[in-house]
């Protein structure tokens, strides 16, 4: 696949996106921030302000702006996707789930926080990220059957058909050998849904037609499975400094695709579906040197 980014523009494109989406955090935090209890203030900061890729966020404005968006307010309804995504790391890592002590390189928010109030803090998050959307459509001026469907994507995609049940699908499927069907339905619901919506966000706020969608979503759909290929390549050959994180999956006995296919032919995999993917979206009329770089970049990345 070509690109009209370069590798130094890709990382200066990263870095430029990453700040403004950590300046609508700050945002999004201050107004979500007065009705947070004293004790929970600091996991509630800790799980959303903790570093990480920003991927969500980044690819929701990237898709808006495919699809001819130009409101700068974008970045405030974008965040609603990662207040989601921060509070299923920080529920993740809790004892009962994966009981881990490192993520982004530094202490989880509940061996700093402790369990209580790391899920309650988590737990306040996902409201917040519905209210998050609504008042950011709403300053953005959409109209309000479209703030509900913007709504209504979020909460499917972080749902029982989406996160949550591909995250219970993950638990039940711990110890079992899982064949390529079953790991394909899990990681589209537990990781791809989150993703998919983050494409399908930016394309409703933009008013995109439905060919155009249908490309979003498909590009949404292929690199959703594709970014969890590469997360399972890189748990099974990059060090817990290199992931910021402990590879866990070989300790676990997950069924990944790397036990199922082989790091080579798992890499094949996650390439062939970035070039579909990157397909999609030209079919649907959306040529978009941004989402083909970041296309790019979920296979590439190394953390
Ligand atoms: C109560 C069953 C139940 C579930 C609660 C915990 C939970 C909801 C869902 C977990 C979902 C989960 C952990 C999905 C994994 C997503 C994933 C691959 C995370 C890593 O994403 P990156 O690489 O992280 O984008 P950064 O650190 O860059 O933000």
């Amino acid at each position: 696949m070509t690109s009209a980014f370069s590798a130094s523009d890709l990382k200066e494109f990263l870095s430029v996106e990453r700040e403004r989406v950590e300046d609508a955090l700050g945002r999004a935090l201050a107004q979500l921030g007065p009705k947070v209890p004293d004790q929970l203030r600091g996991a509630f900061q800790h799980g959303v302000t903790g570093g990480g890729k920003r991927l969500r966020p980044i690819l929701c404005v990237a898709a808006y702006r495919a699809a001819g968006g130009t409101d700068p307010a974008i970045y405030d309804l974008a965040v609603s996707l990662e207040l989601i995504h921060a509070y299923s790391l920080m529920h993740d890592d809790l004892p009962c789930m994966d009981d881990a002590d490192l993520r982004r390189g530094e202490p989880t928010t509940h061996r700093v926080h402790g369990e209580e109030r790391t899920t309650v803090a988590g737990t306040l998050l996902i409201p917040g990220a519905s209210l998050q959307a609504y008042r950011a459509a709403e300053s953005m001026g959409i109209p309000e059957p479209v703030r509900r469907d913007l709504v209504g994507e979020l909460s499917r995609a972080s749902g029982g058909g989406g996160m949550v049940g591909g995250q219970v699908l993950d638990l039940l499927g711990e110890e079992e050998e899982l064949g390529a069907p079953e790991l394909d339905d899990l990681h589209r619901r537990k990781t791809g849904a989150l993703l998919r919506a983050s494409l399908r966000m930016g394309g409703i706020a933009a008013d995109v037609p439905p060919e155009g969608l249908d490309g979003l979503d498909r590009y949404g759909a292929t690199i959703g499975l594709a970014f969890q290929i590469a997360d399972d390549v890189l748990d099974a050959t990059a060090s817990a400094e290199e992931l910021g994180k402990n590879p866990s999956d070989a300790e676990l006995g997950k069924s990944t695709y790397v036990s199922l296919f082989g790091v080579e032919e798992a890499g094949r995999k996650a390439r062939e579906l970035v070039s579909a993917g990157v397909d999609a979206l030209k079919a649907g009329g959306l040529a978009s040197p941004e989402l083909e770089a970041l296309a790019r970049y979920i296979v590439e990345r190394k953390r």
